[in-house]
């Protein structure tokens, strides 16, 4: 049975997989993914209405016919578009049942079934998690919950998550903290929380390279929602968290662009910071709407944005994991023909930002007002400083000595912001 055979081909303006840019082809650079949840899943329920799109894909939801479904919708759809990876909570895959052995039973049947078809299509997964914030259990926290019990059973879907990703050939393997924080402080104990979650990560470390995983594990930061406050908060907190806890040669981050916003950052400040410390593993692609105070997961349409976004991945030299929409279609783009659209749209928006970033670089404009603007550092009296030749005392008197400072050289902004638009409008 085919789904998505009658809908009309995807419409690439910039997106050539083969086409080569800064030595490497597009598809190299753009190591895209489909989020399972959202695009076999989410059907555009919100707080206020029930479903709008049919994600039934001719099966009931709830059963085993249906996650069979949404495997053959979900590969033929990445073979539409051209999609070389998945991600997926391992909720996503199967209902859930009242017994954890029956529901793991579940997860080895369909796991067959989606080995089956990577092995057809050369399709792989990108990453994989578990889904600690869905089920009541979780209502106080997985590895933050101050229940052990709670703690056991997630570490049991953890592990069965990790064997999973292992299976499909997974990339990477996330831990996004939705549900690690807290409501109030009134009855939270944080540091016994943050110890405790760092215990699962080492324990899913330790299992996780016992088992032949050799990728990267990943904190996906989030600042807020459904928690009011979540410990991963942005990219700074939780590399700070990572190095504090012994998990830094383990894991790196994946950045989701809406959650960037949500902390208050821009996209591209979450990346120079993961850019920085070498930390920068995947990418959540996706767009928020800075009207909005909550995450709306839409599909990136802002060329500014995914230009700054692919300047500071090819500066970083590049990903570890991929390019996750973990995105889905507004709730009256309910048909199938939307979500081929959406993933075009996110998909060529990525390409353009991609071809953008690398002329910026090619340019080399802006590099060159970098170094320049840096110059003083790199002799006299700031190479001087930066190894350590004066103390503090010493600096006094030499300021003393010289009076105040000479010149000060214009910051340039307006300049180089010209110098972005006229590398995208021409
Ligand atoms: C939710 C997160 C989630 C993670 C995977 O806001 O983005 O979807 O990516 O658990
Ligand atoms: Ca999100
Ligand atoms: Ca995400």
């Amino acid at each position: 049975m085919s789904y998505f055979d009658s809908i009309p081909a995807p419409v690439f303006r910039y997106y050539r997989p083969d086409e080569v840019i800064l030595g490497k082809p597009m598809k190299e650079h753009l190591p895209f993914a489909m989020a399972w949840w959202h695009n076999l899943g989410a059907a555009g329920t919100d707080m206020f209405g029930t479903a709008t799109a049919d994600k039934s894909f001719g099966a009931k939801p709830g059963t085993m016919e249906h996650a069979r479904a949404k495997v053959d919708a979900g590969f033929e759809f990445m073979q539409k578009l051209g999609i070389r990876y998945f991600c997926f909570h391992d909720l996503d895959l199967v209902p859930e049942a009242e017994d954890l052995a029956v529901t793991n039973a579940r997860l080895d049947e369909i796991s067959e079934y989606i080995l089956a078809k990577e092995k057809e299509t050369g399709i792989r997964c990108l990453w994989g998690t578990a889904n600690l914030f869905n089920n009541p259990r979780y209502m106080c926290g997985a590895g933050s919950s101050n229940s052990p019990e709670v703690f056991c059973f997630a570490a049991a879907q953890v592990k069965k998550a990790l064997d999973l990703t292992v299976k499909f050939g997974g990339r990477g393997y996330v831990f996004w903290g939705g549900r690690e924080g807290y409501e109030t402080l009134l009855n939270t104990k944080m540091g016994l929380e943050q110890e405790n979650i760092a215990k699962l990560m080492h324990l899913a470390v330790d299992y996780g390279r016992s088992i032949g995983f050799t990728g990267d594990f990943y904190i996906e930061p989030k600042p807020k929602e459904p928690m009011k406050h979540q410990y991963d908060f942005d990219a700074a907190t939780a590399i700070g968290f990572l190095r504090q806890y012994g998990l830094d040669k383990d894991f790196k981050l994946n950045i989701e662009a809406n959650h960037a916003t949500l902390a208050g950052h821009t996209f591209q400040h979450e990346l120079r910071v993961c850019r920085v410390n070498g930390m920068l593993g995947s990418i959540d692609a996706n767009q928020g709407d800075l009207l909005l105070g909550w995450d709306t997961d839409e599909f990136p349409f802002d060329i500014y944005e995914t230009t700054f976004a692919m300047y500071e991945v090819l500066k970083a030299g590049g990903l570890t994991g991929g390019f996750n929409f973990d995105a889905k279609n507004r709730r009256p783009s309910n048909t199938m023909a939307d979500m081929v659209n959406a993933y075009a749209l996110g998909m060529d928006s990525f390409a353009l930002g991609l071809k953008k970033a690398a002329t910026l670089i090619e340019d080399g404009r802006l590099d060159r007002f970098l170094e320049e603007r840096y110059a003083g550092w790199t002799s006299g009296l700031g190479a001087d400083i930066r190894s350590g030749k004066y103390s503090l005392s010493e600096l006094a008197a030499l300021a003393e000595k010289q009076g105040k400072p000479s010149s000060l050289p214009s910051g340039g902004q307006e300049e180089l912001q010209r110098i972005v638009n006229e590398i995208l409008f021409g």
